[in-house]
């Protein structure tokens, strides 16, 4: 992290920034980039963000798409009488007007203006705090759904392509490459047991039955910041990975994060539970915002949604232990496995769920 924070010292002339002296932090628990709070002794902070190599091969898809999404919000917001500074990301571009440097490693850097008197929260405090943030995500839907789906870059191929997911699991089994297998086979049995479904949102999408939407796929209660005294959800940050999906989701991983009763990482099997206070009180705000816009079939969607991501990240996070920890950051050795238990022991909780999660989104869409 030293080196780090050197290299993110070394990119500071190159922005259009009125200083190069600053204190500078690591800040937030993002598992991808390494985002980094400049502070300078006058004028304001900003955000600067290494743009995870591993994740995007293409920084330049990630930011042309982060310009043509922010500039879009900004009009929404003004329109209707908001604050873009503080409701919406703004890029810093460099000195040379480009919207991103490249260090000598060849990683790409960004900076964006930091948004002071906020939080953001790996649990919400309660179900509010949470249906707040599904009016912000279903907000940020419907603000985008006139936006030209095709202008956006594909910044992950097979994003939330379950299929093709289990695919790479298979292969990460077979491999072995850490030999890490043997500690892991019943867990790696129950995602297994599991793969008859890994269809059930790409089959329906492949059959028109669901339509593709411009989504934002990385739904995490701590991708929203909230206003620091009101807890009113102020701005959707994290837009690497804004491109067409499926509202399932964008619905179903913000389930699989806030929705449950434990943070991602917790590993006492006790604590480990689905809130459906909390999904209900998420549905509705993110339904609020969205439901003139969905087919009855889409509404169905939202349910499988959250069996469905919480399936796929805990099948990622699995992969990733067995391919050596290459993608998401981790603190020790065992930390991907912790996360894939914890995901296996909310998705079991949230198969009893299945009836009443479908009724209350039918319920809450048909107000
Ligand atoms: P990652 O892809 O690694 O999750 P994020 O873009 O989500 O990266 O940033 C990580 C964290 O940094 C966020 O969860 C948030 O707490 C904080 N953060 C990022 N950008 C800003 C910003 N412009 N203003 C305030 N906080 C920010
Ligand atoms: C990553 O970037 P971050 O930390 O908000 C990941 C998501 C996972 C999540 C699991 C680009 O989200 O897909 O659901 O970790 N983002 C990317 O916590 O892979
Ligand atoms: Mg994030």
């Amino acid at each position: 992290m030293e080196n780090l924070v050197e290299t993110a010292r070394a990119m500071l002339p190159l922005f259009d920034i009125p200083f190069t002296d600053c204190e500078i932090t690591q800040h937030g628990n993002g598992h991808i980039n390494d985002t980094f709070l400049l502070t300078p002794a006058k004028g304001k902070p900003v955000i600067l963000q290494r743009v995870s190599p591993v994740a995007f091969h293409h920084p330049e898809y990630v930011m042309s798409n982060m310009l043509s999404v922010t500039r879009t919000l900004r009009t929404v917001i003004e329109q209707r009488g908001g604050d873009p500074d503080r409701e919406a990301l703004t890029v810093i571009p460099l000195k040379s007007g480009e919207s991103f440097a490249v260090s000598k490693d060849g990683s790409a850097w960004r900076m964006t203006a930091f948004i002071d008197h906020t939080v953001s929260r790996d649990l919400p405090d309660s179900p509010e705090m949470f249906g707040e943030s599904g009016h912000a995500f279903g907000r940020f839907q419907h603000d985008l759904s006139d936006f030209p789906a095709d202008t956006l870059y594909e910044t992950i191929p097979h994003f939330h392509d379950t299929p093709s997911r289990l695919n790479a699991f298979r292969e990460a089994v077979e491999k072995d490459v850490c030999s890490r297998l043997s500690g892991c086979q019943e867990l790696v049995d129950l995602y297994l047991a599991r793969a008859g479904r890994a269809g059930l949102l790409t089959d329906a999408l492949a059959r028109g039955e669901i339509p593709l939407r411009v989504t934002h796929n990385d739904t995490k209660l701590n991708n929203v910041l909230l206003d620091a005294e009101s807890f009113k959800a102020l701005c959707v940050i994290d837009l690497d990975t804004v491109m067409p999906g499926l509202s399932a989701y964008d619905f179903g991983d913000a389930i699989r994060f806030g929705a449950s009763t434990a943070v991602e990482d917790e590993t006492d099997p006790e604590k480990i539970h689905f809130s459906f206070p909390m999904f209900s009180a998420f549905a509705q705000g993110y339904l609020a915002e969205t439901g003139s816009l969905f087919t009855p079939a889409e509404v169905d969607s939202l349910a499988v949604g959250a069996w469905m991501m919480t399936y796929e990240c805990g099948m990622r996070f699995l992969t990733d232990y067995l391919s050596g920890d290459v993608y998401f950051h981790v603190a020790h050795d065992r930390h991907n496995l912790d996360r894939a238990w914890n995901q296996m022991l909310l998705l079991q909780d949230m198969e009893r769920y299945q009836d009443e999660m479908l009724a209350c989104v039918r319920t809450l869409a048909a107000q």
